[in-house]
């Protein structure tokens, strides 16, 4: 099998006994591999298509995971649960490239914890908002300079609308006029857009190191303790603001729906998992975030889910060309559901944005 030849090339000393597909995420295609005395890991091809630079990628993970490893020891943590763990090649590399050009990684796969497609009790995903709080605060004194953009403007939704009209322009699956209703209601947030892009350019917001992917099956939970132990799925650790990390937890975590639900009746955000999520959150950070940061958070939530809406539109105008799809119109699902996620974060703004809460949580 040809993932067992690619294992080869790794530093496991065990045999490796089967390699199955895993996970559920939309990007690279991961395999849990089992090797002899039950040991486990996660091998992952990499997408290079939207990761070209897999030095510079592997780069930042090494970086990122030896930084938190020190501050977890630090903080008295155990490094091997808190942390990924990047499995070298036999000549010492982070990754692996094979004779077809194709990227191949492994981690070690941390055993007894689980992450979640769905929130099933609102206390882990109050356990996952401590974790990404925690993420930003371990990684306060990380030197951003020393971390290449991996994806450029990740997080800049003014540019995502650009590119967003651009696709509706140039319609190159003719799809647009089956979609004018999604398009129409882009158009009309276009104001909203460029908020947080503009708040940071003016020094309102400060940048810092963040995750960039916070949905809740990027985070383990520990299934003995119901902790959350783990940021995985590293691959975007870049610059960028606090509310943002906060904002895509919410969009995917806190809606009563699965993201690719097809019935939008079923969408809808839920006050009661907004607040144990902004409530371990703010625990997480442990301070550090500014009251101009606290403020923006519910911005940043809808702000989130209206940008991940529009791309997944745009890779839907553009032939599902970025985000694995599962079946037709998979990424029209998508869009649909955070669309209405919006729609009734706007009809529970003024919850949501309830400043006496907020501090009250601090
Ligand atoms: P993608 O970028 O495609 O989302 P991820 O890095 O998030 O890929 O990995 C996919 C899934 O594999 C995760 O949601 C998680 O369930 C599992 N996973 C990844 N790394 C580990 C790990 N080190 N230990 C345990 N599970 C992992
Ligand atoms: C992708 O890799 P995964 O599945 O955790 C995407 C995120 C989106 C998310 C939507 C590198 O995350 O930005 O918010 O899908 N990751 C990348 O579910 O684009
Ligand atoms: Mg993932």
């Amino acid at each position: 099998m040809k993932q067992q030849e690619i294992l080869n090339h790794f530093r496991i000393e065990k045999e490796v006994l089967s390699v199955e597909k895993y996970g559920s995420g939309h990007i690279n295609q991961t395999f849990l591999v089992t090797v002899k005395e039950n040991k486990k890991y996660i091998l992952q091809k990499i997408n290079t298509s939207i990761f070209p630079n897999v030095e510079e990628l592997m780069e930042n993970i090494l970086q990122v995971t030896s930084f938190l490893r020190e501050e977890i020891v630090r903080e008295g943590g155990d490094s091997e649960r808190e942390t990924m763990t990047v499995i070298l090649t036999k000549e010492g590399n982070p990754y692996y490239t094979d004779e077809d050009g194709n990227a191949w990684r492994v981690y070690v796969f941390i055993e007894e914890a689980i992450s979640y497609n769905q929130v099933e009790r609102k206390e882990d995903f109050y356990q996952s908002g401590v974790a990404v709080g925690r993420f930003q605060a371990l990684l306060t004194g990380f030197p951003a300079e020393k971390l290449h953009e991996i994806i450029p403007d990740f997080h800049n939704t003014a540019k995502r609308y650009q590119d967003f009209e651009k696709a509706v322009a140039k319609d190159c699956c003719q799809r647009a006029a089956k979609v004018e209703a999604e398009i129409a209601f882009v158009r009309a947030h276009k104001e909203e857009m460029s908020i947080l892009g503009e708040m940071f350019k003016k020094g309102e917001l400060p940048l810092r190191v963040t995750h960039n992917d916070t949905k809740l099956n990027n985070i383990l939970i520990d299934v003995n303790t119901k902790k959350a132990i783990c940021m995985i799925d590293l691959d975007t650790v870049m610059p960028g603001l606090s509310v943002y990390d906060f904002g895509d937890a919410i969009r995917f975590g806190a809606n009563t729906a699965a993201e690719d639900e097809p019935d939008t009746e079923k969408v809808s955000l839920s006050l009661e998992l907004y607040q144990a999520y902004l409530q371990g959150f703010l625990e997480g950070c442990d301070g550090r975030l500014t009251s101009k940061e606290m403020e923006m958070l519910p911005m940043g939530a809808k702000i989130m889910t209206l940008e991940c809406g529009m791309r997944f539109l745009t890779d839907y105008l553009q032939g599902d060309t970025y985000f694995k799809v599962h079946r037709e119109g998979h990424n029209l699902d998508r869009c649909r559901t955070q669309f209405a996620l919006v729609e009734d974060m706007e009809r529970k703004w003024n919850q949501m944005c309830d400043v006496d809460n907020i501090i009250s949580l601090c």
